[in-house]
Order: C-alpha cells, then sequence, then structure tokens
C-alpha cells in the first residue's frame, strides 16, 4: 500500500500540512514553471521545434505541408479532442479544496466516522454551479446555485450534491428531464441562455403545482447571491442514519455561511452578467489567494425513523422543508475552502458527485428524487467521463480502494494476479465483514404495492410556499414581485402568464395583483386556497447575517484623481486593509495621479488599481470618495464618476466620503432623488456616510458606520 493511502494528514511541507487528498493528487502533478522541462511529444522525445509544421520549402517558396510531420499531427489531434460533454445541468461551476472538521460527535445517531471522530480533518473538494447556463454562461444570472461536496474520508467518498435552496421543482425523478428542457434554451431556437424567463419553463411550472415553493425561493434574493462564499447549502434530499443500536434516523444536511446570506439586487446582477461575466468564480479564487477561507457550519436535522409520519407533510417530499419549530438544527461541524484547484479541467470539470456516493452509517431514504438521482449520477459520468471516470485523480478515494471490477476504456489501474472474480480458491480481495467497517443496508421492513403513485402528503403543494412568502421581510416580497414581473414580462404566450398569475393568488392575492398588473394580466380577484398566515424561522436570508459586522473579503473601490487629499487616502486604505476589507484604487487612469500638493516631477503618486472606464460600481461592495479639492472638482466634471456613485447608492451599496469627496455624493444622491441636508457632519441614511471634515478621530467613526452599513449590502 502506498504510503499517502496510510493517513490523511502527514508531515508539513512548506510550512503547510498537506492533506491526504493533496497527497494523492501529487502523484499526478507536473510543475510547468520549473525551468528543466523541455517540451516533448506525448512519448517523451524532446521537440526542437512546435512553430513550423515540416514542409518543402526554400528562402524563396513555400510548399506542400507533409503528412510525415508526426509532432504537427500529434498536436492538431490532441488539441482537436480537447472538449468533453459539458454536464446536462450544472455546466458552469468554480470548486475549491478545504476541509471538514467535526466540532460535536453525533454517535447517538450515526456511526459514520466522519460525523462522530472529532480528531479527524477530512479532506473536502467543493464545486459550485449555476443550473440552467452552459459552461461559458455568467454567472451572476437568476438561478439556482450547486453545492456539491466530496469529502475524502477514511471510509470511502461521501458526495453531498447538494442546492443553495432546500427545497426543488419536483418530486419524482422521472419528472427531472421534463424540468430540465422546460428551463433550458426553447429547443427551436436556442434562446434564452441560463435563464428561466421564457414560455416554456413558466408553462411547466404551472403544469406542475408542486413547483411552486421552490419558484417562490429561485424568485427570492436566493436567487441571485452576491457570492459563492455568501450562500448556504443543503442536502435537499432526506437521506438516513445508522447508530451503533441499529436504530435509523432521517437526516436532511445543511451548511450555513460564516460571512451570513447575502444577494445581489437585481439591476445589479443583469449588469454584472455583461461586465464581468466570471464574478463569482473570480470572487472565489481571490478571497482564497488573498488569505481569506470561506467557512460554514455544517448542521443535521435529525427524525428518529418511529416519527416519520408525525408531520402534516411527507418528511420524503423534497418539495418541503423541515421547519426548524419541529425539527431543529443541530450545528456539529465546520467546513472551511482554502485552497484553489491548480488546473480547472483535471479537477473543477473532471470532478464527478454521485448522491450514491455514501459511507457506513449514512445511508438514503426512499425520497423518491433521491432515487432516481442515485441513478442519474453514476450514469451520467459515463457520458461525460466514460467507464473510468472514478479513476481519475481528483475522484479517487484517499483509502485504499480495491475490487473486481475491471477493464473498460482507459483502464489504468494495473491488478497483479490471477483472479479477477469472488469467490476464488486464494480468498484474495474478499468482502469486508462490518466489523471490518464493511457497509451494512439497513433492514428496512418495506410493504405496499406496486404502482406509480405518490402517497396523499404529497399532494400539497402550496402551504409551504405560502409559509415561505409570508416569512419574507417586506424588502424581500417586494423583490419576489419584481422577479416574477420580470420573468412573465419575457414570457409572450398569454397562456403562460395569465395562468401564473392567477395561481400566485393562492399564495398571496395581493402579490397576484401586483405581478398580474405589471405584466398586462387580469387581476386575480380570488384565491382558490387561502393563506394559513404561518410563517417560519431561517427562510428569510435576513436572519442570516455574520455575528459581527464584518466588511471582510467585501470589494471597497475609492475614486480619486489629481489633488486627492492624502491623509484621508491612506487612512482609508489602512483602515480597509485592517479590517481585511479588499481596497482598490480608481483614479481617471492608471498612470499614477498625484495627491495635493505633490510635486509630478519628483512625487511617486499612486497607481489606481483601475481607471473609471475599465470597471464598473457593480463590482465593488462599497465606495469611498475621500477629499481634496482638485480631485472632487475633477470627479464632479466626469460623467463616468458620477454614474458610479449614483449606480452605487441606486444599488443599496455603502458609500462614504470625507472633506469635499461629500459634495461628489451630495450630487450623485441628488440625481437619484435623494438630497442630504448640508452642514450636517456625519450623515447616516441609505447606508451613505459621510464627515466633511477629516480629522483622524472622525474617520474612525464614519469607518465603523460604514461597517454597520455594509451588513445591509
Ligand atoms: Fe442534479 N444532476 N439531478 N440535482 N445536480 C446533475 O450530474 C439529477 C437535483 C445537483 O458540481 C447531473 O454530474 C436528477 C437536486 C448538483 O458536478 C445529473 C435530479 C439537487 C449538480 C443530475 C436532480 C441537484 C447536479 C449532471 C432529479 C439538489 C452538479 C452532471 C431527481 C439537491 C454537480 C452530473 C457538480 C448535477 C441529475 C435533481 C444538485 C444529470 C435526475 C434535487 C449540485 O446526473
Amino acid at each position: 500500500m502506498a504510503s499517502h493511502l496510510l493517513s490523511n494528514f502527514s508531515k508539513p511541507t512548506n510550512g503547510h500540512v498537506k492533506d491526504g487528498k493533496q497527497h494523492d493528487l501529487e502523484r499526478d502533478v507536473k510543475n510547468v514553471h520549473d525551468p528543466h522541462w523541455r517540451i516533448t511529444s506525448d512519448f517523451g522525445v524532446k521537440q526542437s521545434n512546435t512553430d513550423d509544421w515540416l514542409r518543402v520549402a526554400t528562402e524563396d517558396q513555400t510548399g506542400p505541408s507533409l503528412l510525415e510531420d508526426h509532432f504537427a499531427r500529434e498536436k492538431i489531434h490532441r488539441f482537436d479532442h480537447e472538449r468533453i460533454p459539458e454536464r446536462v445541468v450544472h455546466a458552469r461551476g468554480a470548486a475549491a479544496f478545504g476541509h471538514f472538521k467535526l466540532t460535536e460527535s453525533a454517535s447517538d445517531v450515526t456511526n459514520a466516522a466522519v460525523l462522530t471522530d472529532t480528531s479527524r480533518e477530512t479532506p473536502v473538494f467543493l464545486r459550485f454551479s449555476t443550473v440552467l447556463g452552459s459552461r461559458g454562461s455568467a454567472d451572476t444570472v437568476r438561478d439556482v446555485r450547486g453545492f456539491a461536496v466530496k469529502f475524502y474520508t477514511q471510509e470511502g467518498n461521501w458526495d453531498i450534491v447538494g442546492n443553495d435552496i432546500p427545497v426543488f421543482f419536483i418530486q419524482d425523478s422521472m419528472k427531472f428531464p421534463d424540468l430540465i428542457h422546460s428551463g433550458k434554451p426553447e429547443p427551436n431556437n436556442e434562446v434564452p441562455q441560463a435563464q428561466t424567463a421564457h414560455n416554456n419553463f413558466w408553462d411547466f411550472v404551472y403544469l406542475h403545482s408542486e413547483a411552486t415553493h421552490m419558484y417562490q425561493w429561485a424568485m427570492s434574493d436566493r436567487g441571485i447571491p452576491r457570492s459563492y462564499r455568501m450562500l448556504q447549502g443543503f442536502g435537499v434530499n432526506t437521506y438516513t442514519l445508522m447508530n451503533d443500536k441499529g436504530e435509523r434516523h432521517f437526516v436532511k444536511f445543511i451548511f450555513t455561511p460564516e460571512l451570513g446570506v447575502h444577494s445581489f439586487v437585481w439591476d445589479e446582477a443583469l449588469k454584472l452578467a455583461g461586465q464581468d461575466p466570471d464574478f463569482h468564480r473570480k470572487d472565489l479564487w481571490e478571497a482564497i489567494e488573498s488569505g481569506n477561507p470561506a467557512r460554514w457550519k455544517f448542521g443535521i436535522q435529525v427524525i428518529p425513523e418511529s416519527k416519520e409520519h408525525d408531520f402534516d407533510f411527507d418528511i420524503l417530499d423534497a418539495t418541503k422543508i423541515w421547519p426548524e419549530e419541529l425539527v431543529p438544527i443541530r450545528y456539529i461541524g465546520e467546513l472551511e475552502l482554502n485552497r484553489n484547484p491548480d488546473e480547472y479541467f483535471t479537477q473543477t470539470e473532471q470532478v464527478a458527485f454521485c448522491t450514491s456516493h455514501v459511507v457506513p452509517g449514512i445511508g438514503f431514504s426512499d425520497d423518491p428524487l433521491l432515487q432516481g438521482r442515485n441513478f442519474s449520477y453514476l450514469d451520467t459520468q459515463l457520458t461525460r467521463l466514460g467507464v473510468n471516470w472514478q479513476e481519475l485523480p481528483i475522484n479517487r478515494p484517499v483509502c485504499p480502494y480495491l475490487n473486481h471490477n475491471r477493464d473498460g476504456a482507459m483502464r489504468h489501474t494495473i491488478n497483479r494476479g490471477t483472479v479477477n472474480y469472488w469467490p476464488n480458491r486464494f480468498s484474495a480481495v474478499a468482502p469486508a465483514k462490518p466489523e471490518e467497517g464493511g457497509y451494512v443496508d439497513y433492514p428496512q421492513k418495506v410493504e405496499g404495492i406496486k404502482t406509480r403513485m405518490r402517497s396523499k402528503k404529497f399532494r400539497d403543494h402550496i402551504s409551504q410556499a405560502q409559509l415561505f412568502y409570508n416569512s419574507m421581510s417586506s424588502h424581500e416580497k417586494k423583490h419576489i414581485a419584481s422577479a416574477l414581473s420580470f420573468e412573465l414580462d419575457h414570457c409572450d404566450d398569454p397562456t403562460v402568464y395569465e395562468r401564473i398569475s392567477q395561481r400566485l393568488a393562492d399564495i398571496d392575492l395581493k402579490l397576484a395583483q401586483q405581478v398580474a398588473a405589471q405584466v398586462g394580466a387580469p387581476a386575480p380577484q380570488h384565491a382558490s386556497i387561502a393563506n394559513h398566515g404561518k410563517t417560519a424561522k431561517g427562510l428569510s436570508q435576513t436572519e442570516f447575517l455574520p455575528a459581527e459586522p464584518t466588511i471582510q473579503t467585501r470589494r471597497v473601490a475609492i475614486l480619486i484623481a489629481d489633488g486627492f487629499d492624502p491623509v484621508a487616502y491612506s487612512a482609508i486604505v489602512a483602515a480597509l486593509k485592517s479590517a481585511r476589507a479588499m481596497p482598490f484604487t480608481i483614479g481617471p487612469r492608471r498612470g499614477a495621479v498625484f495627491a495635493k500638493g505633490e510635486s509630478r516631477e519628483h512625487g511617486q503618486g499612486v497607481k489606481p488599481d483601475h481607471h473609471l472606464e475599465g470597471m464598473r460600481s457593480t463590482m465593488f461592495d462599497s465606495v469611498f470618495v475621500p477629499g481634496g479639492a482638485d480631485s472632487v472638482e475633477t470627479l464632479r466634471k466626469n460623467g463616468r464618476a458620477l454614474h458610479w456613485v449614483r449606480e452605487a447608492f441606486g444599488h443599496l451599496k455603502a458609500i462614504g466620503a470625507t472633506g469635499e469627496g461629500v459634495q461628489l455624493v451630495r450630487d450623485a444622491c441628488q440625481l437619484e432623488g435623494v438630497r442630504f441636508s448640508e452642514g450636517e457632519d456625519v450623515v447616516s441614511s441609505y447606508g451613505v456616510v459621510t464627515a466633511v471634515k477629516t480629522q483622524p478621530e472622525r474617520l474612525k467613526e464614519v469607518f465603523k458606520m460604514a461597517r454597520g452599513a455594509a451588513n445591509f449590502v
């Protein structure tokens, strides 16, 4: 057995502890920056020229290229076959490595070592994704986000293939192809890309009222997250846990981010889709590179088998949440992402998650969505990666693995020995006994008739949609109404937008009437199902603010031009850095910009990170304008600078200014129809914080208030 398989952790190298998966991957890593490398053919022959195809030529004449040039043919041939099929859903993603640490043993409900051994750190790989868009689509579209975690445990790989929304559109996996066909671009013209704003999707969800709960979530702010680091992850399906006493519990898995749950406003998300389609993947990458790991608390909701039928919803129905009031979340672990992949294709693209990957102590339930998923994930990897996909470095486990599965295209493992079947005369590679860690299926008693039927409780499709909507804050409700109005505006078939407007009445009559008025549908007059008026906790994302307001990893733009106030500028840069925010200086040009009183001949100036036209306010969480009379006068005359502040204000961002900089903010806010009273030294409303005078103690105050304001972003 290779030494890297023995333990999940080993001695530090270059100051960092390498986990078991890092060691495992090292076997296949080649460092392209190693100066000793020379280009070879795929078969190791050093090549002296990779630029010119072998041809018949003279100084004066270029003749035919020769088929004989096997180096050239190899290079072109390999290029021709670089692409593999993209995932049929969740094609666009970004991922990172990290670890999972258990903080409290769950041994009362499971004997899975990964959930009972608090001394372990389990390496993980987590891939975030959008669902509908193709691989090259934009990150910030309105969509559900995938949250797929591979735990490389010492008992084998365990995958939680989850989403950032705790419920799903459909109850039975057999409906999945219809759902996805309806959401993907329409079949005749392949329009639109990466969005549900079209007839087919809304037609489908009307005809499947079970989707009502989920589309409330997708139309809420959860559909447009600010960052992959600021969203919750849910296993969605109901799994089971088995303990040493042989008892079985139903379980749901939940991840809650340390930084809180935050979203864009819709206009921002729309603009970013064009201005920076990679916004989310860059955000994750940059946070990790700058030494800011992303962290989640890991929780479980557990229901003993004996209580399966105690609820007025079916606990195996993936269109339902388990309200926390009935089944509290027990947070028992922490997940941290702290290392970026080395290569996108061989890691983020080739990783293959399967809901069927569970380890001893964890099992499935009869959740009909989960049962179908267990078939689908394994199956789809064959199309995408081929039969030996489990041997790919990112997919193989860190613990020892061996069986009698053999051969197939691109098999890598070489099995030495004469038998490839069980039982065999050598008793070689035998099944593991339970005491050796062999997986034991729970002896579940099953009775019923063979039929294509769902149980009665699956027929309630509306009460939890109401529960979700009722639990939203007033601004979240407004955002849902706007999102629905946007989507239905993109549907040109009256059957579609009229029916959905009527369906919304079953959730909330006022919501239905608002949307109907916007999209030109007849105003619904009554609901066919009365709203029960109940609310639940954990649904509004306003509940998930960090314990302490923080601007850690937030991007703050500082606008300056020649003549800026160097004291205010340096103070804000230092303050932001000490709070682990990311300050970016934005000037009229990327060449040096000079401070008040600084000589252009002898001074060094400040080299902005970007110029005003190169970036947009959408790419930042907050904008700050330091004083300096000349600087601010230049910016006030610059339409783009005004637009920066104005747009940031419109997107509800924290805006700060000191000294003369306040005037630029006043101008911009006035254009937005908001006038701040003159003479007031510190203003803090609408998330705008200004201090006219620039004494250092004032700056501290401004900064403190800005931190508070940033919490609303
Ligand atoms: Fe998936 N889903 N799914 N899904 N899903 C895939 O598997 C499928 C569902 C989710 O980053 C595919 O490897 C069926 C729910 C994520 O690589 C495919 C059903 C949830 C990812 C597939 C569902 C998810 C996928 C396509 C209905 C949240 C991306 C590529 C029963 C809990 C994983 C692949 C990654 C990917 C099938 C429903 C999450 C085709 C049949 C519910 C995060 O196998």
